[in-house]
């Protein structure tokens, strides 16, 4: 697969047909597509609305980190989750986390023969080194109800091994050996996730097959809060996704947080 050029009429063509997508936008260059995405939700942009960026200069992560990716290099995008008529429980937010983790995941195992982990609760990995990250933020519009905007950012076609991030870092060319043509990927993914999220719709939860793709589960941890850390053993998650730590003192839920493996070792 050759690299290609994204713009408006080749992402409108991409994503022509597939369920959930409603409105594509294409920008050159943008702040963040997480906030270009929240301020047009704000003003009522409907559901499956997405907003992809070639460029970003100011890309966020979690705790208003830097997403950095040189221009043109990477698929950097997101998507507004605003379903109607939700007469239960507000879907939990990491929920949407999940469901596109497993659509990367899938799309690269798919389409690339490259096996990727999840590091809990937002880390794309292969090969203990991250791929790529998802931010997840909810809002509330004026009719009361909650939607919420998934940032999706892959490192593509560059190298970010040299860059100096938290953790190592690595490309989905790196990984596959060959550059990838960035627009079959995404529409890739894509497609996973309207497909999971008609399961969500439809009752289905996406925890167990989520846990299951997590390189956190069974390893030894550490746990990095705002105010404190420790140490233990990751044992699963719950319900809403937060993760359960074994600690020498009992058991912790870690709902906000950064978990490093202790031995940095990593399975996919
Ligand atoms: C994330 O945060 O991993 C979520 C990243 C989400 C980015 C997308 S791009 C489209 C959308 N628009 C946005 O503005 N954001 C979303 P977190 O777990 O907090 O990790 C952030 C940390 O990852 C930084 O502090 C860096 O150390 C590291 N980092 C930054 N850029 C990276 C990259 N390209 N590859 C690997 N690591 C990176």
């Amino acid at each position: 697969m050759a690299e290609s050029e994204l713009s408006q009429p080749v992402l409108t063509d991409l994503l022509a047909g597939l369920p959930f997508i409603s409105r594509v936008v294409y920008l050159r260059s943008t702040s963040s597509t997480n906030d270009i995405l929240k301020r047009m939700a704000a003003e009522g942009a409907p559901e499956g609305t997405l907003v992809l960026a070639d460029e970003q200069t100011a890309g966020r992560g979690r705790l208003n980190r830097r997403w950095v990716a040189p221009a043109g290099t990477s698929l950097l995008f997101s998507v507004l989750f605003r379903p109607q008529g939700e007469d239960h429980a507000p879907t939990p937010p990491l929920y949407y986390t999940m469901i596109c983790s497993l659509a990367v995941r899938d799309a690269a195992a798919q389409l690339l023969g490259i096996p990727m982990g999840i590091k809990w609760p937002n880390d794309l990995m292969h090969q203990g080194r991250k791929l790529g990250g998802i931010l997840t933020e909810i809002s509330t519009g004026d009719d009361g109800q909650p939607y919420t905007v998934v940032g999706i950012g892959l490192n593509v076609n560059w190298d970010p091994s040299g860059e100096g991030f938290d953790h190592p870092a690595t490309s989905l060319a790196n990984a596959a050996g060959y550059p990838i043509e960035r627009g079959a990927f995404l529409r890739a993914v894509v497609e996973g996730i309207a497909r999971r999220y008609g399961e969500l719709r439809a009752g289905h939860s996406p925890i167990a097959e989520w846990e299951a793709a997590l390189d956190t589960i069974g390893q030894d941890v550490v746990v990095e809060l705002p105010d404190r850390r420790f140490t233990g053993v990751a044992l699963g998650v719950d319900a809403d996704g937060a993760l359960l730590v074994r600690t020498d003192g009992g058991m912790e839920r870690v709902v906000v947080g950064d978990v490093r493996l202790r031995h940095g070792g990593a399975t996919a």
